[in-house]
C-alpha cells in the first residue's frame, strides 16, 4: 500500500526537475544552435540510406553513403550554426576496410569555400577523427567529394559555433 504513494511522489519530484530544467534552460535557447549537422544539403548527390542517422549527437546509429566516383556528399550545420575550426567525425569503416579518406571542403553560407582539410579514418571500430581546419573564417556546409567506395557516419560535429564565439568575445572584458 505505501509503495503507490511513494512512486507517486517520486513522479511528482522527476517532474519538477524536468520543468525546472526547462526553465533554467530557456534562456540559453537563443542557441537552440547545436554544433552538430541539421541536414544532408541539396547539393549532395551520393546515395544515402538513413541520411537521418548522422544529423544530431552521435548516437550508434550510422548513416551508410555510397560513393560514386566524382559524387559529392554535402552536409550543413544549419542557417546560423556556422562553425569555426576543426570538424570532429565520429565514424565506422564497413567491415574489411582498415583505412580510407576524404578531403573536406569547408564552405561557407554562399557555398564559396573558406578552408579544407583531410578526414583520415582508419580502423575497423567506431571512432572519431579530427579534421584539421586552420582557417578563422566560419563555415556552414561541409562538402567530400567520394570515390567508389562506402562510408559510414554517427555524426560530425564543429569543435565551436560561430556565434557562441561571438559571445564569448562579449563575455570578456
Ligand atoms: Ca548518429
Amino acid at each position: 500500500m505505501r509503495s503507490v504513494p511513494l512512486s507517486v511522489r517520486g513522479f511528482a519530484v522527476v517532474v519538477g526537475v524536468v520543468l525546472g530544467w526547462g526553465l533554467a534552460a530557456s534562456p540559453a535557447l537563443a542557441g537552440t544552435a547545436d554544433p552538430y549537422l541539421d541536414a544532408i544539403a541539396p547539393d549532395s548527390t551520393v546515395v544515402i540510406t538513413d541520411a537521418a542517422a548522422m544529423l544530431g549527437a552521435p548516437d550508434g546509429r550510422y548513416a551508410t553513403v555510397q560513393g560514386q566516383f566524382g559524387r559529392q556528399l554535402v552536409v550543413d550545420l544549419g542557417a546560423g550554426e556556422e562553425g569555426v575550426g576543426d570538424l570532429e567525425v565520429a565514424y565506422v569503416n564497413p567491415p574489411g576496410t582498415l583505412s580510407q579518406q576524404l578531403w573536406v571542403d569547408f564552405l561557407d553560407g554562399n557555398g564559396r569555400k573558406v578552408g579544407e582539410g583531410y578526414l583520415l579514418m582508419i580502423g575497423t571500430s567506431a571512432r572519431t577523427a579530427v579534421v584539421s581546419n586552420s582557417a578563422t573564417q566560419s563555415y556552414r556546409y561541409l562538402r567530400m567529394v567520394t570515390e567508389v567506395r562506402t562510408y559510414r557516419f554517427d555524426s560530425m560535429k564543429t569543435a565551436a559555433l560561430a556565434s557562441s564565439m561571438v559571445g564569448a568575445h562579449h563575455a570578456r572584458p
